[in-house]
């Protein structure tokens, strides 16, 4: 059996868990965990590192690391793990994720009652035998059903085109309240992740109690989990958990830093706190003794603004979409920090639907709540033919579009364009959905996947490469098909397309709708890095889809996109150009 980064990145996660249940030391632990994050995230197949020999160059990989990756790669299983195994029951690793229950209570189940899977878990809960074990009570044993039955709720994190909205709505109704000062949502939100695993809410005020009481009785609260003068959480009836802190206006920096992340970006802030003489926390920076140990009587640095956080560490204000530490941390050092693109710089949506084939807006509605959005020009891009299911077009009817499509282009005035374009079918037997011919009456060409997704990875990955040596097609819509919360990607080969896009100058789409965000950050990053165009539309079916933008723009910063890489940022004239020069 041949592994995926992901099955090696699961291993890694699960070996990380036992270690921890076993009692290593937390490096060790640790070291799995992180390497287990860098796999999840790689934009390249682990199989094609490691026969570069390049497998240490990646973040948290060592010699030991690397080993171990050849090992499953070689082999299709790690010796290590299935000695593991021997020791501590593969099961227990599901019982940490229960909230209430870490590596020790998993533990203590396991050893004083052989409990190795949730369902006895939570049988044993139910019939009230966790309560007399040590250091468990009814209470906790309570919390502990409760949290099983979240688990199952919960099926994972949700999308973030879920939990923004919803926190931002939480958010404005809390700034009404009288004392709120300030507010944001911080944590994965605001660093923008395209999953969300809860919501972080900060709220700057000298008079927390009154706010914390009107949070944990809104009507979207369907439980609450704690309610304490500065820290309460609730769970609202979507599922979605949110925690809310509230502390004074001086405090701002540290706690918005601090509570907006990454983990893993706030541990490089500390080290490099630590080398100024400084302790920081969430609360401010404390002196530290050449031992590193806080100094008691000596006073602390308050900090009010991230801006002053950044400041005591000798670096520009870090951009939230950056802060993962891969090498922001370094590029601020450097004062190499990129310029992102924002959603001004956009000029134009190149990706959207009409009644012709699935969208609900003719073209002419479209054209017009494009402009009132501020956009100056489209591209008008129906379904093609194969696609049944969406109404796809024939080519007569792409053809006649074609005549509607340019007397609304002469209708809107020459201040707005509107372009004629198709989202054409890559088929499943690999060839496009329209002849060559009828493709260069198009003035923009986006080739997508949206059938046979599963298809082995040669076969699939040669269904985007036949399309992308086509002079024809200028876009890769959402390249690799994935659907969140619940479709993972196509298994393509993302090196190949990659090296094919390059050698052709086809633009490959960030899909700013929150149910895609294809591509991902991750990749969009290493695409720039290689010098291909980026696109990023809205895939609007309707007029309300054109505003998730933003989501586009948020994941292009997460990938370190900046405007001049992007052809929707360009004017018209530049667009119109490149088009032609492409055929
Ligand atoms: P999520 O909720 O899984 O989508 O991801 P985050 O990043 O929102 O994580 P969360 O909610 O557990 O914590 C919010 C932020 O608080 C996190 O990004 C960094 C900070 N934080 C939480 N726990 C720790 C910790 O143990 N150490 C450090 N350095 N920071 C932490
Ligand atoms: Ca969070
Ligand atoms: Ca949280
Ligand atoms: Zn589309």
């Amino acid at each position: 059996m041949s592994l995926t980064n992901r099955d090696i990145a699961t291993i890694f996660e699960n070996v990380s868990v036992m270690l921890e249940i076993k009692g290593e030391i937390i490096h060790r632990v640790l070291s799995y965990r992180r390497a287990a994050e860098t796999i999840r995230d790689l934009p390249r197949d682990l199989r094609a590192v490691a026969a570069e020999g390049t497998l240490t160059e990646l973040p948290n990989i060592g010699d030991t690391l690397a080993a171990k990756i050849t090992e499953m790669l070689e082999t299709g299983q790690l010796q290590f793990y299935e000695r593991l195994k021997q020791e501590i029951p593969e099961g227990l690793v599901a019982l940490v994720h229960v909230n209430g229950v870490g590596p020790k209570k998993a533990k203590l189940f396991w050893e004083q009652l052989a409990i190795t899977t949730l369902p006895e878990l939570e049988a044993a809960a139910r019939a009230g035998k966790l309560r007399d074990l040590p250091g468990m009570g009814e209470k906790s044993e309570k919390k502990i059903v409760e949290g099983i039955e979240a688990l199952a709720r919960q099926t994972g994190r949700q999308p973030l085109g879920i939990a923004q909205p919803a926190a931002q709505d939480i958010l404005t109704y809390l700034l009404t309240l009288p004392g709120a000062i300030e507010g944001a949502v911080a944590g994965s939100i605001r660093r923008g992740r395209p999953t969300i695993g809860d919501v972080d809410l900060l709220i700057a005020s000298d008079d927390a109690a009154p706010i914390m009481d009107a949070f944990v009785k809104m009507e979207q609260v369907a439980r609450v989990l704690g309610h304490g003068p500065t820290k309460s959480s609730v769970e609202l009836l979507n599922g979605l958990q949110v925690d809310l802190r509230i502390l004074e206006k001086a405090r701002w920096g540290t706690a918005l830093s601090y509570f907006t992340g990454s983990q893993a970006h706030n541990i490089r802030l500390r080290e490099l706190a630590l080398q100024r003489g400084w302790s920081l926390n969430e609360h401010a920076f404390s002196p530290v003794n050449s031992e590193g140990v806080i100094i008691e009587d000596a006073p602390k640095r308050l900090c009010a603004t991230e801006e002053e956080v950044y400041a005591m560490l000798g670096l520009p204000w870090i951009p939230p979409e950056l802060r993962e530490d891969s090498g922001e941390v370094e590029a601020a050092q450097g004062n190499r920090l990129p310029n992102l693109i924002s959603i001004q710089d956009i000029q134009a949506d190149l990706h959207m639907h009409t009644t012709w084939s699935d969208g609900t807006l003719s073209v002419r509605e479209m054209a017009e709540e494009a402009r009132r959005r501020g956009r100056k020009y489209i591209v008008i891009t129906d379904h093609s033919r194969s696609l049944g299911i969406a109404n796809g077009l024939s080519i007569e009817r792409l053809l006649d579009q074609q005549e509607e499509v340019r007397r609304v282009d002469a209708e809107m005035g020459s201040n707005f364009r509107v372009f004629h374009g198709t989202e054409m079918d890559m088929n499943a037997d690999g060839s496009l959905d329209y002849p060559d011919e009828v493709l260069a009456r198009l003035d923009f060409v986006i080739a997508s996947l949206h059938v046979s997704l599963r298809q082995p990875r040669e076969q699939i990955t040669q269904r985007v490469l036949n399309a992308l040596r086509n002079s024809h097609v200028d876009l890769i819509g959402h390249p690799r098909g994935q659907y969140i919360p619940d479709r993972e990607p196509a298994d393509l080969d993302m090196d190949a397309v990659f090296a094919a896009a390059r050698e052709s100058g086809t633009a490959l789409e960030i899909n700013a709708n929150p149910r895609r965000l294809d591509l991902e950050a991750q990749y969009a990053r290493r695409a720039v890095e290689l010098g291909i165009p980026i696109s990023i539309n809205t895939d609007a079916h309707n007029a309300e889809q054109m505003d998730l933008l933003h989501f586009g723009i948020t994941t292009a910063r997460r990938g370190w996109v900046e405007a001049t890489s992007v052809i929707n940022t360009w004017p018209v004239e530049q667009f119109i150009a490149w088009t032609q020069k492409r055929g």
